[in-house]
């Protein structure tokens, strides 16, 4: 069974600002502990981790505005994580970032979009979650940044977040969202607005994983140079994936979610990947985590046979 070997760099990024549920900044400890490198290795690729990113504690912060709230904490970090995503593609790595909240995705994507914008290449971006984080501070119910990320990647507000002052990160035609299941109704103008394509959870119980999976990857890889994964894992059923902040009911399945990576890994076009809002203090002896592995182990090439 062989696979083609990538080289991984591992990039934590201990971010809980974004959101009020504290403990998802320990998030990429519990994917550590649950045996990620190791595992990614014993499948064939070269693994090494480039730790965690300084982030500021919430404690020693003053929140702010409550439209957005430690908006420049986020965005400091944000800078940090991109610098460090960008470094590790010109290193010839592919970055595999740990969250944290998903306001940490403002700076991933940053990251990869300006190492293939300087080779005039775009890149793709699939966005795979029970949210759609299109929230403005404006749009806003919460004030929680990790709701704003793609409403920043856009370009539709959040200047704090343009991180290296090029917008959109990606072409709205090549921003898909897959599984979305929870959008606030300040949002969907936000939507409307940004002309990304959206696939519910409607449409994956009507059209089933698989097509769904195919035209989403169809769209963020054309003209693209491939896409960055970005995989929330409230995007997966609570029942399957009970550590997270926001558990949202009617949920990817153990067995889609784990087909969704198999396809992304068959086509062979992901520049990046990052999970995210996994919180270890509201799971369940670390399952959570230990499944955040798994799908990573499939989205980096893993078959059954
Ligand atoms: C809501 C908000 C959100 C993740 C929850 C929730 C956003 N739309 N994102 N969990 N990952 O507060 O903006
Ligand atoms: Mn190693
Ligand atoms: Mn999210
Ligand atoms: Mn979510």
């Amino acid at each position: 069974p062989s696979i083609t070997s990538k080289k991984i760099r591992v990039l934590g990024v201990p971010l809980d600002l974004g959101q009020s549920r504290r403990g998802v900044d320990m998030g990429p400890s519990a994917v550590r502990v649950a045996g990620l490198e190791a595992k990614l290795e014993a499948l064939g690729h070269v693994v090494e981790d480039g730790g965690n990113v300084s982030v500021p504690l919430a404690e020693t912060k003053d929140p702010g505005p409550h439209s957005a709230k430690y908006l420049s904490e986020i965005a400091q970090t944000c800078q940090k994580h991109a610098d460090l995503v960008l470094k590790a593609l010109e290193e010839g790595r592919v970055p595999l970032a740990l969250g944290g909240d998903h306001s940490m995705a403002a700076g991933t994507v940053a990251g990869v979009a300006e190492y293939y914008r300087r080779q005039n290449q775009k890149i793709g971006l699939l966005w795979i979650d029970a949210h759609s984080d299109i929230n403005t501070p404006e749009s806003s119910p919460s004030g929680n940044v990790h709701g704003m990320p793609l409403a920043a990647l856009m370009g539709l507000s959040v200047p704090e977040l343009n991180i290296y002052d090029f917008l959109p990160k990606v072409q709205a035609d090549n921003c898909v969202l897959v599984g979305v299941r929870d959008i606030d109704q300040t949002e969907k103008e936000n939507i409307r607005k940004a002309g990304i394509h959206v696939f519910t959870m409607r449409d994956i119980d009507e059209r089933g994983m698989r097509a769904v999976m195919e035209e989403a990857l169809r769209l963020a890889g054309r003209n693209t140079v491939g896409y960055h994964v970005s995989l929330d894992m409230d995007w997966v059923d609570p029942e399957d994936a009970p550590g997270v902040g926001t558990p949202v009911w009617g949920g990817a399945t153990y067995r889609e979610a784990h087909l969704a990576m198999e396809i992304i890994a068959d086509h062979g076009r992901m520049t990046s990947f990052e999970i995210v809002e996994v919180n270890p203090v509201l799971d369940e002896r670390n399952q959570t985590a230990e499944l955040a592995v798994e799908l990573a182990l499939s989205a980096f090439g893993k078959k059954i046979l």
